[in-house]
């Protein structure tokens, strides 16, 4: 085969050459993660933090519930973008640094490449290993963008690598994964979003509103069984990494909308009196006592806009649903 070295020196100087980069940050060691568990287990009441819910089977339950139809908040977030892109990038401006937070499998960011046209794409999850196959494909698809995986826990602190680069940045939190937060903690995570977009930084956020409680908590327990799959899952954690002896036959799945809190809880119910065992430590449960593993904040559109202004955003836009089942707002500094 020939190539005209005109052509060549083209491709050579497109991303693709070189491919994405990975850049894994400061991860937690087992000992660390043992210590939070010990501590949360040994809490009143107990509690595990929801991260623990994504290992490889843990993030293919999750793949699984945003393909139930009692899970509303995928496919109407998916829908508000499909209406709206075009109109959210005309104030976005194109040509940005796009930086994903908790990206997976890039899946939600890569359908608004054709009309963002990223100069730059920052893919962020917890596991740098969780981006490499996806972002290689996507690298493929688009070889101009220049790509950077990183592997960061952004939940504690928002700390990006110098690879991000100069660029006018897009932060792009989808999903309601801010839901996860308490406001409190939501407030601080924002502004860190708006302080590390300086100026000229955007926020592009999905986020999930109130609505009737029989609504919410179908979504959090469907009929399939698949969202307790989820959430029981959480003990083949605890026993793999603690070397603890919880059955999961011994807990039921417990989906409940807090209205005073404005949160889904998730818990794991002792079914009968239990005493779990791990090496350091034990938690007696009385029949019927919780383990609290996920909260998924609600929020109205008006509590949500106060929620950004408060971190220093000025000027913020949003689009719904005619339901007005979810938002997604877009907030520039
Ligand atoms: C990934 C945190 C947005 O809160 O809806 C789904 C997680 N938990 N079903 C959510 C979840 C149970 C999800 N987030």
């Amino acid at each position: 085969m020939e190539f005209p070295l005109g052509q060549g020196m083209l491709v050579a100087h497109t991303a693709a050459m070189t491919g994405p980069r990975f850049i894994q940050l400061h991860r937690e060691d087992s000992a660390a993660l043992r210590e939070e568990l010990a501590q949360g287990l040994s809490a009143d009441p107990a509690s595990v933090s929801p991260k623990f819910l994504y290992d490889a089977l843990g993030s293919r339950l999750f793949d699984a519930i945003t393909e139930l139809p009692e899970y509303y908040p995928t496919r109407v977030e998916r829908a508000i973008f499909d209406r709206h892109a075009a109109t959210m990038v005309a104030i976005a401006g194109r040509g940005r640094t796009l930086i994903d937070l908790g990206a997976g499998n890039c899946e939600k960011a890569a359908r608004l490449f054709d009309v963002l046209a990223p100069l730059r794409y920052v893919a962020v999850d917890i596991s740098v290993d969780y981006l490499r196959e996806s972002l290689a494909s996507l690298q493929r698809q688009y070889p101009s963008v220049e790509m950077v995986g990183v592997g960061a826990d952004f939940s504690t602190s928002l700390t990006l690598p110098p690879e991000v680069g100069r660029g006018e940045r897009l932060v792009f939190y989808p999903g309601s994964s801010i839901g996860n937060f308490t406001p409190h903690e939501a407030l601080r995570f924002l502004s860190q979003v708006r302080a590390a977009g300086g100026g000229g930084g955007a926020l592009l956020i999905g986020v999930d509103l109130v609505k009737p409680k029989p609504m919410l908590e179908l979504a959090y327990d469907d009929p399939l069984k698949v969202t307790a799959a989820f959430n029981l899952n959480l003990l083949r954690r605890l026993n793999a990494l603690l070397d603890c002896d919880a059955r999961i036959e011994d807990f039921a799945h417990v989906a409940l909308f807090n209205e005073a809190e404005s949160r889904i809880e998730m818990h794991l119910q002792a079914r009968r009196a239990l005493t779990l065992h791990w090496a350091g430590g034990e938690r007696a449960l009385a029949a019927g006592e919780r383990i609290h593993t996920e909260n998924s904040y609600k929020y109205t559109i008006e509590g949500f806009d106060r929620l950004l202004r408060e971190a220093g955003f000025s000027r913020t836009t949003h689009w719904t649903d005619e339901r007005q089942w979810f938002a997604v707002f877009l907030a520039t500094a």
